[in-house]
């Protein structure tokens, strides 16, 4: 194998959040020299870029873990049901000194392009701090939401009083103390922090462009009875979570919404309610698949919302009109009940949308709002804006961003024709977001791993998807969401909230189905993939 002295290794990884972690480790049981690259002073990801308050996993925290390690996962002790973003930051950081990976990581660093070099086979991968890496392997653990959408609103850059994107938030916080805030924004960041931000600050604004579904999270320290009884058949658990549609347990019934009396119905939603979280979207099969179905639990979302703020006319600005799940479902901790704090105010920009941003005065058409600091709770380039941050050049010179610009192109989520030897690990065309990520990134880690000790121990040097089975595949992830409410709302699925994307629905719905088909292709000899030898 090659040697890092002439900088030529097998594989650069990267990022060092949950993805990049593992793949190193993968590699390395096999022999290989692998490095990952991470822009971050430390890893994490996600829980390394995402440190605003109240910022928390919304899969209950016993699923959110890696399961690669029986050792670890009986070892590590979540407190909360929902654990904190310091919790998993801790419990990633944790992972990497058990498994000694830290020494293969360079981080405060970027990788600002990657060029196929076709007479080698080699990938020449570029770093910021004008280092030049050779690899036969690139692997793109870069994460699906990881490149904050910074909103285009005249006189941002110029504010005069501090402006926070939530997706990279001072590592030092900040103290809202006696501030006035305004947060632009109600997604899950927005509906994560502004009940905190609330309690300090002397007033909140509340930017809303579109209202979103939201449902309690009854977050609560965990119980050592139930953490005891899980643990005790963890692995059984794990296994039986794989034959979930979303890969994580959310107690799936699968019934129809219209197999019972809508007194019956009335009933598991509120026991749904009552329990909090994504499971709700579990509650009868159909939910998410047919609109009639979607619309019955939209009704009684709206009750609740109602029953939640005080002011009905203002509670009827909060109600979505969009199919539940179709943005992703957030789950809150008393974030309603801040619209009936006397210091907490909401402006619909639906009414007066934001015209600009003077000094410290975010200025609507109808109004003028002071603010001593801004937050952009506004989201990210979600599933593509990562990778296509970096100049990734594959055969014959094409660009990712040219082959791309009509919406991203990858044959499983796992790699993209006519850029051999490049991986993604939870790429456009895998169910990534629309699962438990951390199952769904160590499925993806596996299956790459596998493929590079297969190719090495037959004597293959490159694989690429062929072109066929890549359109073939992308067909079908939309046409599959096709039979969904996905579609039918503005998210960031579709790339909808990025000013200039093309839309195209980009996860794939349905991890059992998926998975099966990734063991197929790999039963079938890479059914779909090219080979060369030599
Ligand atoms: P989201 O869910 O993309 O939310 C971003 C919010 O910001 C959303 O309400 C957007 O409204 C709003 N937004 C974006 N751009 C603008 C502009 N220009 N003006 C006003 N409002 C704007 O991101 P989050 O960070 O909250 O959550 C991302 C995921 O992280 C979440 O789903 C969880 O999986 C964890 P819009 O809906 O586009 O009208």
């Amino acid at each position: 194998m090659s040697n890092q002295n002439n900088k030529s290794i097998d594989a650069v990884i990267v990022g060092a959040g949950f993805a990049g972690i593992y793949m190193l480790y993968k590699l390395r049981q096999q022999g290989l020299d692998a490095r990952v690259i991470e822009a971050g002073t430390g890893v994490g990801g996600t829980w390394y870029w995402n440190r605003y308050p109240g910022a928390r996993c919304d899969i209950p925290s016993m699923q959110y873990s890696y399961q690669f390690s029986e050792d670890l996962q009986q070892e590590w002790e979540w407190s909360e049901k929902y654990a904190t973003q310091g919790e998993i930051l801790s419990y990633a950081e944790h992972v990497v000194e058990r498994f000694g990976l830290a020494d293969g990581m360079t981080f405060n660093t970027r990788v600002e392009a990657s060029h196929y070099l076709e007479t080698e086979d080699q990938w020449r991968v570029e770093l910021d701090n004008g280092e030049t890496i050779q690899a036969r392997f690139v692997i793109m653990a870069t994460g699906c939401l990881s490149k904050p959408n910074f909103p285009n609103i005249p006189g941002l850059d110029q504010a005069t009083v501090p402006v926070h994107h939530t997706g990279s938030w001072p590592h030092e916080g900040v103290d809202f103390t006696g501030l006035r805030v305004g947060v632009i924004g109600t997604g899950s960041s927005a509906i994560q922090s502004t009940p905190i931000i609330a309690d300090q600050a002397k007033s909140l604004t509340v930017f809303q462009r579109t209202p979103n579904y939201s449902i309690p999270a009854y977050n609560e320290p965990l119980d050592p009875d139930y953490v005891a009884e899980l643990k005790s058949r963890y692995g059984e658990y794990r296994q039986e979570n794989w034959q979930r549609g979303f890969g994580a347990d959310f107690d799936d019934n699968d019934q129809s919404v219209f197999e019972v009396s809508a007194e019956e119905r009335q009933r598991a939603y509120e026991e749904r309610w009552a329990k909090g979280g994504l499971a709700f979207l579990a509650v009868y099969n159909d939910l998410v698949f047919d609109m009639k179905a979607n619309d019955t639990a939209r009704e009684f979302f709206k009750s609740k919302i109602a029953t939640r703020v005080n002011d009905p006319e203002l509670a009827e600005k909060l109600i979505p009109s969009t199919p539940i799940g179709c943005k992703r479902l957030c789950v809150d901790s008393d974030y309603y009940e801040i619209y009936n704090r006397d210091n907490v105010h909401l402006v619909d920009l639906n009414e007066s949308p934001i015209i600009r941003i003077d000094g410290g005065v975010v200025v609507t058409e109808s109004g003028h709002y002071e603010v001593d600091a801004l937050v952009l709770a506004t989201g990210f380039d979600a599933m593509t804006g990562a990778v296509m941050n970096i100049d990734i050049r594959g055969q014959g010179g094409l660009s990712l961003q040219e082959k791309w610009a009509a919406g991203p192109k990858a044959y499983l989520g796992l790699a993209t024709a006519g850029f051999p030897n490049l991986f993604l690990v939870t790429g456009p065309g895998s169910p990534s977001v629309l699962s438990n990520m951390l199952p769904s990134i160590e499925q993806h880690v596996e299956w790459i791993s596998d493929c590079i000790e297969y190719m090495n121990a037959n004597q293959h040097r490159t694989i690429d998807p062929e072109p066929n089975a890549e359109e073939a595949w992308v067909h079908h992830v939309n046409e599959v969401a096709e039979t969904s409410v996905y579609p039918g709302c503005n998210s960031w699925y579709l790339g909808a909230n990025v000013e200039g994307k093309t839309r195209v629905f980009m996860p794939y719905l349905g991890v059992p189905p998926y998975v099966e088909k990734c063991q197929e292709v790999v039963a079938a000899g890479y059914e779909g993939f090219a080979l060369t030898s030599g």
